[in-house]
């Protein structure tokens, strides 16, 4: 019986590998060996640091907004890994843990929120699409471009990376429908992290599961423990396996809680109290791989400093440099919407410029 046979959504079954207090399962088997798991820990640890310094560089004023990935790094991680050269992420705003897997440098991303659009151009060779601010337009593109590379006989997934509350848009339904009819090579990755800003997950749609929309246009959906790096691995892997053989799109739940506020411009305590949160902590996909870790003698207090003040540096040579490229001209914003300037556009650079 296949994974997603197995864990139909209708059977109310949650797909867990790596359980909080750092044990597999009965009869579960981890999906990496202990180097690569060890790679990917450091890979995470990166991700919340790094996460954490962007939140500072906007309370400084540095930065304009941010959207923290906070306590979903298993599900950004574990997916993006299982891609290989010429497959593409269509990234929403929360996706530095995916963005940074792929190879995108941490400068790159930061010059992004610093307000520089040279943010938008990941390196030539990492398929990384811009960050895509309206809610659940990516998953259009992504079915897009999986439906182009089909048509041109190439071998490419497309992985997309949305919210709960992207699934109440029309653009999400019309991206799985047309991946349902034309059999596209996409991973629909729904990181249900519980919130669309203040709306919570009980009133962005009465399914039971996320998982299991994916029924009704003709494909599969697996629910899976989002704070679990293995169980999003290995529903990954099977989606991945699926769309490269020509078998279609897969959809993804990933269960996970956002440990911070939507973005820098929230204030989360005016709709979540912490008896909400406190469960959550243990879940904590950082502390169960720690806690695997240990168990194996690769990971301890005096490993942990050592990769903390590692990668601190590798942050902060990242900020100095991303910091350090000019600041972009205000008029670019006006530059690349069409090829010759509309009138209208015409005029509110005039005026932007008779302010500055
Ligand atoms: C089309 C559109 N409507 C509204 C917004 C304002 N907005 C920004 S993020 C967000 C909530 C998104 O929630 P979800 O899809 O669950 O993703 P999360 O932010 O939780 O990662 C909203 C409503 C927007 N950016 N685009």
């Amino acid at each position: 019986m296949s994974l997603m046979e197995e864990y139909n959504p209708l059977k109310g079954k949650r797909l867990e590998i790596l359980q909080p207090d750092g044990t597999l399962k009965q009869g579960m088997k981890a999906p990496l060996d202990d180097k690569v798991t060890f790679t990917l820990y450091r890979q995470m640890l990166f991700t919340r640091l790094a996460d954490q310094r962007c939140l500072s560089l906007q309370r400084q004023g540095r930065f304009g907004t941010y959207a923290p990935i906070w306590g979903q790094e298993a599900c950004q991680i574990g997916s993006a890994y299982l891609l290989q050269k010429g497959d593409w992420v269509h990234p929403a705003f929360r996706e530095i843990g995916a963005t940074l897997m792929m190879g995108v440098p941490l400068k790159t991303y930061l010059l992004y929120w610093m307000g520089n659009e040279m943010g938008s151009r990941a390196p030539e060779g990492i398929n990384v699409m811009p960050v895509s601010v309206p809610v659940g337009s990516q998953p259009l593109h992504a079915v897009g471009a999986a439906w182009a590379a089909k048509l041109k006989g190439e071998k490419v997934i497309t992985l997309t990376y949305f919210g709960d509350g992207a699934t109440s848009e029309g653009d999400f339904h019309e991206a799985m429908n047309f991946a349902g009819v034309f059999k596209t090579a996409t991973i629909f990755f729904c990181q249900n992290n519980q919130y669309a800003i203040s709306v919570p997950r009980r009133l962005q749609t009465a399914s039971e599961t996320i998982a299991q929309k994916a029924i009704a246009y003709g494909f599969d959906g697996v629910q899976v423990d989002g704070n679990d790096l293995f169980a999003v691995m290995v529903a990954t892997k099977e989606a991945a396996d699926r769309a490269r053989s020509g078998g279609g799109p897969t959809l993804i739940e990933g269960v996970t809680f956002r440990f911070g506020p939507h973005t820098t411009a929230d204030d989360p305590t005016k709709y979540r109290k912490d008896e909400e949160i406190e469960p959550w902590k243990p879940l904590d996909p950082l502390v169960r791989l720690r806690l695997y870790l240990k168990q194996k003698d690769l990971w301890s207090e005096p490993v942990e400093q050592r990769l903390t003040e590692e990668l601190q540096k590798e942050i902060d040579q990242s900020v100095k440099d991303a910091e350090a490229v000019p600041v972009p001209d205000p008029e670019d914003i006006f530059k690349y919407v069409f090829a010759e300037m509309t009138p209208s556009l015409k005029e509110q650079l005039e005026y932007l410029k008779s302010t500055l």
